[in-house]
């Protein structure tokens, strides 16, 4: 008879090269431990109740973590970024924040709260969305610690609608609400890639009818200058890209970026004092079955990985 099988000394799924198998974390980075060492955490926050219009984000947190398990398995390395950005780095999965079904108050003050206590742990944090809303929690979160901040949003809507005070809370006004609350300043904020019509608000808008003249480093440079000595919260709606790269999502809207444009602008702005950053609108069931947008999110995620790795304050 054969030696029992040792459950105890068993390889992991992913010690022995199984890419398609095993955990889920984000990229396989361990789960987050609350007092053990970690410098920056990935967490969802998986509420889609603030959409105008195709709901199904709730399911995003879930579906970028199941792609993001590939570029996992290059051990701290992802493509173009110098080898070793995030090996001197503890990453960690924060899981997701809890919040009880049906709640939008209740959504927003856990999601700043629990937040804001992992940043207090030192931790630069990414949060995968949900939808847009979830970034204004987010934003209250991150400027509690580093006061007002600029806001540098790539999507194909401003959201920045007007509303009155009584109004629900949704995903296509939040950037408003930020900056009357004084998180966020428009005028060393920048937005990229809007392809719907919405006045400025103040913001320094580059619309895709801008944006297909300019070069890669053109648009860096601008976000360069526009968010000059202010600390920046990056926020990236996947609609950004083309539905041709991103087809599942709430709210498409064609003639959008490259995912070669957008990781390219991503890839110039290291360097910059990014404090905190969001991958937002991922709704994996109006995709075919490739999956791509799930992947995009994945990888653009890692993307603001390594440019919180990057960043002065964390150097
Ligand atoms: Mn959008």
């Amino acid at each position: 008879m054969a030696d029992a099988y040792d459950l105890h000394s068993e390889p992991s799924p992913h010690e022995v090269g199984m890419t398609w198998a095993g955990d889920t974390t984000f990229a396989r980075f361990p789960r987050f431990q609350p007092g053990a060492p970690a410098d920056l955490a990935v967490q969802g926050v998986a509420y889609d109740l603030g959409v105008t219009n195709r709901p199904g984000s709730r399911f995003g947190p879930r579906a970028i973590r199941e792609q993001s398990s590939l570029s996992g398995e290059f051990e701290h390395t992802l493509w173009p970024w110098p080898s070793g950005t995030l090996s001197n780095r503890v990453c960690v999965d924060a899981g997701d924040v809890p919040f009880p079904p049906g709640t939008t108050d209740l959504m927003l003050d856990a999601t700043q709260r629990r937040t804001s206590a992992l940043i207090a742990a030192g931790l630069g944090v990414v949060s995968l969305g949900g939808d847009h809303l979830v970034s204004l929690p987010l934003l209250r979160a991150h400027a509690e610690h580093y006061g007002q901040m600029a806001l540098v949003h790539f999507d194909a809507h401003s959201d920045t609608w007007e509303y009155r005070e009584d109004d629900p809370l949704h995903h296509g006004m939040m950037f408003l609400k930020a900056a009357r609350e004084g998180v966020i300043e428009p005028a060393s904020s920048v937005q990229i890639g809007m392809r719907t019509p919405n006045d400025t608000m103040g913001f320094n808008v580059y619309d895709m009818n801008k944006v297909v003249d300019m070069s890669l480093a053109q648009m860096a440079d601008l976000i360069r200058e526009h968010t000059h000595g202010m600390p920046i919260y990056l926020t990236i709606d996947i609609d950004a890209l083309d539905p041709a790269f991103a087809p599942g999502t709430g709210t498409p809207v064609i003639g959008g970026l490259t995912t070669a444009q957008l990781r390219g602008v991503l890839f110039r702005l290291q360097g910059l004092d990014i404090v905190g950053a969001d991958l937002v609108e991922v709704a994996p069931h109006y995709e075919g079955s490739a999956q791509i947008t799930a992947l995009a999110g994945a990888t653009i995620a890692h993307d603001e990985l390594h440019l919180l790795a990057g960043s002065p304050r964390r150097n």
